[in-house]
C-alpha cells in the first residue's frame, strides 16, 4: 500500500485549489503547474511548489503529457491528480504516469479507454444489463444497413460520434431522406474534432432529463454509489445549474438507477471516482448515456448531501485503501444546488465575456460554499474555460435550498465582466424550475435573454444598488420618533455638552 506524500495537480483554477485544500488537510505536499497566462493565478501561490510548463494555449502546457510528467519527476511527487478536463480522461497519459512510477489518481487506462469509446461502452454496458437507447450494435459500416436499423427503431434518430461526448459530431435525423447526408456530415465533424470518423446510431429521446450517479470503486473490488445529480439545465452541452437529489425520480427508480450505475462501474472494473450519466424520458424510462472517468465539476453537491470529501476518498483509493464505509452508511441529507458562475454573457448567446474581474465579492453564510478560481483584480484568461466560481448551497429541503441560492446570488457582486448570475436568478424563479419540471431543452424553450439584460454597465449597477441599500437604513433611522438612546439623540447630547 503506497502512502502518498506529494501530489502534482495537473490542472488550474478552482479545481486545482479544491484539490490542494484536501491535500493540506491530509498533510500531503502539493505541486502546481502553470502556463504563461497563469503566472499570477491563485493555484500557483496556493501550492507548496510550482513548475512553469509553457505557453498559454493548453495544447502547449496543460495538455502536454511529457511536461506534466517531467514536472512531477523533478519535484519528487508520488502522484498526479488530473482534476477534470485537460488530461483527466486521456488513457495514454494515465499509462505514462504508471510507467514512470507515478500514481495516477483516477481509474485504470483500460477503463478510461473503454468508456471513452462510446460504441465499446454501449457494448459492455448492454452486456451488463444496463438499458441503452435502441440503436446500432457498433459503428455504422454500411449506410443501407444503418437505414434499416433507423426505420426499425423509428425516426427521429441521433447519429453520434464514437469518440464523442459533449455534443460534437451529433446529428438528429427526422427522415430516411436526410439519413445519408447526415451520416456524412457527422463523420466529417467527428474526424475534425477527434481524428476518428466512426459514428453510431441511437433512437433520439425528445425531452430527456440528464441524471447522473456518482460512483466509486476501490482496488479490492468494492463499489458504492453516492446517489444522483440532476443536470438538465445546460446550454451548448455545458451544465449551468445542477441539483441533488433529482426532483423527479421516485425511490423505486432511484434504486434501479443506482443498481445500473454500479453494474456499469463493475463492467470495466472501475477504480476511483466516476460518474454514470443517464437520460430519463417523460415516462421515467432511463437509458445509459456515457460514463465519465473523472471527478466532475459538479461533485460538490454530492459532497454537501453526503458529507464525504470526494477528493480525499480518491486519494485513499489511489493509495490502495479500501473504501472506508459501506453503502448503508451513506445517507443523503437535505438538498444541494450548484450554480456555475461563468464569465459569459447570457444576453449574447453565452459568449465568453473577457476582461478583468474588477470587483469579486463572494457570498457566504450558513449553507453556502463557493469554490472560486479567480481573484478580484485578476484578468480572466481567454485560453481556458471561463469559469469564475461554483456557488453551492445546502439546505434541509429543495424549497429552502432555492431560497438560499437566490439570497446568495443576490449577495454575489461581480464587475468587469458579464456573468451567468442573471441567468441563474432567472432560472431559479421560473415555475418550471420551482416545480422541478424541466428537461435538457430548458434554455432554448424558456430562456429569453432580454429578461436578464442589464441596462447600465455592471459597475454602475453595483454602485447604485449599494447606495440604495444604505439609503434604506437612513430612512428607517429618521422615521423613528426620537427613541431613547437613538444615535441622533446621543450625538446631539454629546455635541451640546461640548
Ligand atoms: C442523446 C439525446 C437524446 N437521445 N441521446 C448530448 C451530449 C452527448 N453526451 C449526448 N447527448 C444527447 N444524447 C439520445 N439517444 C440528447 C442529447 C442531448 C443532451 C443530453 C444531455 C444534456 C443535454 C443535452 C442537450 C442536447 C442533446
Amino acid at each position: 500500500m503506497a502512502s502518498i506524500r506529494k501530489i502534482l495537480v495537473a490542472n488550474r483554477g478552482e479545481i486545482a485549489l479544491r484539490i490542494i485544500r484536501t491535500c493540506r488537510e491530509r498533510g500531503i505536499k502539493t505541486v502546481a503547474v502553470y502556463s504563461d497566462a497563469d503566472r499570477m493565478s491563485p493555484h500557483v501561490l496556493f501550492a507548496d511548489e510550482s513548475v512553469f510548463i509553457g505557453n498559454s494555449p493548453s495544447s502547449e502546457s496543460y495538455l502536454v503529457p511529457e511536461k506534466i510528467i517531467d514536472a512531477a519527476v523533478i519535484t519528487g511527487a508520488d502522484a498526479i491528480h488530473p482534476g477534470y478536463g485537460f488530461l483527466s480522461e486521456n488513457a495514454g497519459f494515465a499509462k505514462l504516469c504508471i510507467e514512470k512510477n507515478l500514481i495516477f489518481i483516477g481509474p485504470s487506462p483500460r477503463a478510461i479507454e473503454l468508456m471513452g469509446d462510446k460504441t465499446k461502452a454501449r457494448e459492455i454496458i448492454t452486456k451488463a444489463n444496463v438499458p441503452v437507447s435502441p440503436g446500432t450494435e457498433s459503428d455504422i459500416q454500411n449506410i443501407s444497413q444503418a437505414i434499416k436499423v433507423a426505420v426499425e427503431i423509428g425516426f427521429p434518430v441521433l447519429i453520434k460520434a464514437a469518440a464523442g461526448g459533449g455534443g460534437k459530431g451529433m446529428r438528429i435525423v427526422h427522415s430516411e431522406a436526410d439519413f445519408e447526408k447526415s451520416v456524412k456530415a457527422a463523420r466529417s465533424e467527428a474526424k475534425n474534432a477527434f481524428g476518428d470518423e466512426r459514428v453510431f446510431l441511437e433512437k433520439y429521446l425528445e425531452e430527456p432529463r440528464h441524471i447522473e450517479f456518482q460512483i466509486f470503486g476501490d482496488s479490492h473490488g468494492n463499489f458504492i454509489h453516492m446517489y444522483e445529480r440532476e443536470c438538465s439545465i445546460q446550454r451548448r452541452h455545458q451544465k449551468v445549474i445542477e441539483e441533488a437529489p433529482s426532483p423527479v425520480i421516485t425511490e423505486e427508480l432511484r434504486s434501479k438507477m443506482a443498481e445500473a450505475a454500479i453494474a456499469a462501474a463493475k463492467s470495466c472494473e472501475y477504480t476511483g471516482a466516476g460518474t454514470v450519466e443517464f437520460l430519463v424520458d417523460k415516462h421515467l424510462n432511463f437509458y445509459f448515456l456515457e460514463m465519465n472517468t473523472r471527478l466532475q465539476v459538479e461533485h460538490p453537491i454530492t459532497e454537501l448531501i453526503t458529507g464525504i470529501d470526494l477528493v480525499s476518498l480518491q486519494i485513499d483509493v489511489a493509495e490502495g485503501k479500501k473504501i472506508p464505509f459501506s453503502q448503508e452508511q451513506i445517507s443523503p441529507r437535505g438538498h444541494a444546488i450548484e450554480c456555475r458562475v461563468y464569465a459569459e454573457d447570457p444576453s449574447n448567446q453565452f459568449l465568453p465575456s473577457t476582461g478583468k474581474l474588477t470587483i469579486h465579492r463572494i457570498p457566504a453564510g450558513n449553507g453556502v460554499r463557493v469554490d472560486a478560481g479567480i481573484e478580484e483584480g485578476q484578468e480572466i484568461p481567454i485560453y481556458y474555460d471561463p469559469l469564475i466560481s461554483k456557488l453551492c448551497v445546502h439546505a434541509p429541503d429543495r424549497k429552502s435550498a432555492i431560497k438560499k441560492m437566490i439570497r446568495a446570488l443576490d449577495e454575489y457582486t461581480i464587475s468587469g465582466v458579464k456573468t451567468t448570475i442573471p441567468f441563474c436568478k432567472y432560472t431559479l424563479n421560473t415555475p418550471q424550475f420551482r416545480e422541478g419540471k424541466y428537461d435538457t431543452h430548458f434554455v432554448e424553450n424558456y430562456f429569453y435573454p432580454e429578461k436578464t439584460s442589464v441596462k447600465a454597465d455592471d459597475k454602475t449597477a453595483a454602485l447604485v444598488s449599494a447606495l440604495l441599500l444604505q439609503n434604506k437604513h437612513h430612512i428607517q433611522l429618521k422615521k423613528k420618533k426620537n427613541p431613547a438612546g437613538s444615535i441622533s439623540n446621543w450625538w446631539k447630547k454629546r455635541h451640546n455638552q461640548k
